[in-house]
């Protein structure tokens, strides 16, 4: 792929994030909203302020960018210092419980064990995912295990960790697409299905699968969720991607249209359709006022160069 096209896809998944999320942030817990209604209230805001989803995926890409790839113990107090700076983003329940006990000294790789029955399945973990997506786009076996242990960090059940490994195929898989006129959603959807673990995932892609071949909106809540959980918002934004692949504003109005946790499912739906048609596809109204527009694409240039480097050097 053409070095410039492959930066902005990894402009476009961290960008897309922060956008989704700033966009998704007014409508959380709602019903169905009429899409001209999100666009209008998006127009009149003066800033995208982003929320707690692209406040860690910004940890994580500081992280990766620091450690040059994944180390559980520096991305763990990576989230834990940015939430110190602004605890304010709107963060799940269990995440501050845990970012107190990391910092008291429990290790990075427990701490999150301890809530829940088994750990957290909520989708904390898999809307943060995409510095993860785009960097390991072409290393899925890596992907998988790197998602997985970045996961462990607060989100320990198995369907909190099969949600972010989820959600980081669907990105790397958007990204390795040349165009959006190479997308076969049958293939994607068949990948993403080889790749899951769990029959609940597992289940979700198959109703997918349905909902595109015969097109019925309402099937959307019922069957895939709006929720906080990891299986309940995920294979939703993977619908929304699949449902408007050619168009970032469609998939991201799309996804805020079903109501719930639309921070979330905006985000993830921004993440995998910003890899998939790179950052131009984000409207420069939307893009011109994400708080800290600036850095964010400052570090997916520098997850970018950091790809580059470690791809020439071979030991990614
Ligand atoms: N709406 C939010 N956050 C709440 C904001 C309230 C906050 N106090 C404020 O206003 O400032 N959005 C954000 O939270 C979601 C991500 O949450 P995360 O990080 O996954 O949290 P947690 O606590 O791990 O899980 C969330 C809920 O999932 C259910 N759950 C998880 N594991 C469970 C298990 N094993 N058994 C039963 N239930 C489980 C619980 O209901 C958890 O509370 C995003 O939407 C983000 O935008
Ligand atoms: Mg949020
Ligand atoms: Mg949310």
């Amino acid at each position: 792929m053409v070095e410039e096209l492959l930066r902005s896809k990894f402009l476009g998944a961290l960008v897309g994030t922060g956008v989704g999320d700033s966009l998704g942030a007014g409508f959380e817990g709602w019903g169905r909203v009429a899409l001209d209604k999100i666009e209008q209230v998006a127009q009149m805001r003066k800033t995208l302020t982003y929320t707690d989803d692209t406040h860690m995926m910004i940890g994580m890409a500081e992280s990766l960018i620091r450690s040059k790839g994944f180390d559980g113990e520096d991305m763990a107090y990576s989230f834990v210092r940015n939430y110190e700076l602004e605890p304010w983003r709107g963060y799940g329940p269990a995440p501050p419980h845990i970012f107190r006990l990391v910092r008291n000294g429990v290790s990075w790789d427990q701490a999150a064990q301890r809530f829940y029955d088994g750990g957290s399945y909520g989708n904390g973990s898999a809307m943060r995912i995409a510095p993860i997506g785009v960097f390991y786009h072409d290393k899925l076996s890596l992907l998988r295990e790197v998602a997985c242990e970045s996961s462990r960090i607060t989100h320990a059940h198995i369907l909190g960790k099969e949600g972010a490994v989820l959600q980081a195929c669907a990105i790397a898989l958007a990204t390795n697409l040349e165009s959006p006129s190479a997308l076969d959603r049958g293939a994607f959807l068949a990948e993403l299905t080889d790749f899951a673990q769990d029959d609940v995932y597992r289940q979700k892609l198959a109703t997918i699968k349905q909902i595109l071949d015969n097109p019925d909106e309402s099937r959307v809540v019922i069957e895939l969720g709006h929720g906080i959980e990891a299986f309940n918002s995920v294979p939703t934004a993977i619908y929304c991607f699949l449902s408007e692949p050619g168009s970032f504003t469609r998939a991201v109005l799309l996804a805020i249209s079903f109501g719930g946790d639309t921070d979330t499912i905006a985000a993830m739906t921004g993440a995998i359709s910003g890899a998939c048609l790179g950052i131009d596809s984000i409207p420069e109204q939307w893009r011109s006022k994400l708080e800290n527009r600036h850095y964010i694409e400052e570090l997916a240039n520098k997850l970018y160069d950091l790809y580059l480097d470690t791809k020439k050097l071979g030991e990614k």
